[in-house]
């Protein structure tokens, strides 16, 4: 039997390296309390980093409960970092169709999916990524519009111009820039937008810090210098209307973060990078000419 586009575990990992960072988020229940502890508070499991001002006074309360006031404010911020990636997203009906790259458990593309009613396709090379977050979609009865697919964000197999947004949301660390924005080119509608919140690399520093290497060995991934972004856009007709340098307001998060018994032992690198200027955190907004 033939089954039209097929995606085969050979035809979605091509390389070596796109095994192993397969094999790192499929493994990584196993050692991911941070993640799974955050979700737990609402049923929106997260895989990236916070913004915003945290309410500190979670620190100083009683002992017994501090860890749990600790989880509910680390995941408070993590949510208001996807509210504000929607917020760039531009006017979406529920007619569109959006796509997710790189969608982990699906937390970003639940949201959307809430908050303009719309459908969303998230794609990620992780099997095990791709099957909770469609468990969750059915949890939440919305599997008949929100579906997570076991594909390569660098070759999705939608049809030329048939999403209306793409965002990725900390995930284009761990590929080819070039290609990844040609693909987004293809899908994305005219007009359409691209938003993207990314850790990268800052030029003006010259070379790459030793904080920003410990943060690649720790995930497995290859944070891109922040210029690497904006001549890949250009080159795939993506063309920025916005970009924001969001370093400022995830410093509080990560501090944070360093008090809670879930900190897995980046937070310490992430500080320093962000505070000695290696490193920015930027949400970058483009849209498609
Ligand atoms: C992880 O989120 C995000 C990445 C691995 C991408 C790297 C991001 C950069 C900005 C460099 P997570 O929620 O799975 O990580 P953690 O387990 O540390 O919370
Ligand atoms: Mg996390």
């Amino acid at each position: 039997m033939t089954i039209a586009n097929a995606h085969t575990d050979s035809s979605v990992l091509r390389t070596t390296y796109q095994r192993s960072v397969a094999a790192y988020w499929n493994n990584n229940p196993n050692d991911d309390r941070v993640n799974t502890k955050l979700g737990e508070v609402d049923g929106l499991y997260h895989h990236h980093y916070g913004i915003g001002e945290p309410d500190w006074s979670v620190i100083e309360g009683p002992e017994d409960t501090r860890q749990e006031r600790l989880v509910r404010e680390l995941h408070r911020l993590e949510t208001a970092q996807a509210d504000l990636l929607l917020d760039h997203l531009g006017a979406i009906t529920p007619a569109d169709r959006l796509l997710d790259g790189g969608s982990g458990r699906g937390g970003t593309s639940f949201m959307a999916a809430e908050r303009f009613g719309c459908s969303v396709d998230g794609v990620s090379i992780s099997e095990y990524q791709v099957g909770f977050a469609n468990d969750q979609a059915v949890e939440r009865g919305v599997s008949d519009r929100v579906r997570f697919h076991f594909r390569n964000m660098l070759d999705t197999g939608f049809d030329d111009e048939s999403v209306r947004a793409v965002w990725t949301n900390e995930t284009t660390m761990y590929v080819d820039l070039f290609p990844l924005f040609a693909e987004f080119s293809r899908v994305l509608e005219p007009g359409g937008r691209y938003v993207c919140i990314t850790g990268c690399s800052n030029d003006v520093i010259g070379g790459r810090s030793a904080s920003v290497s410990w943060i690649d060995a720790h995930y497995g991934c290859m944070i891109h210098p922040r210029s690497e972004y904006f001549r890949a856009l250009s080159e795939n007709g993506l063309v920025p209307t916005t970009v924001i340098d969001l370093t400022p307001d995830t410093i509080p998060y990560w501090d944070l973060r360093t008090h809670s018994e879930l900190a897995t032992g980046v937070e310490q690198p992430f500080l320093t990078a962000y505070r000695e200027g290696s490193f920015q955190y930027l949400l970058i907004v483009a849209d498609k000419v």
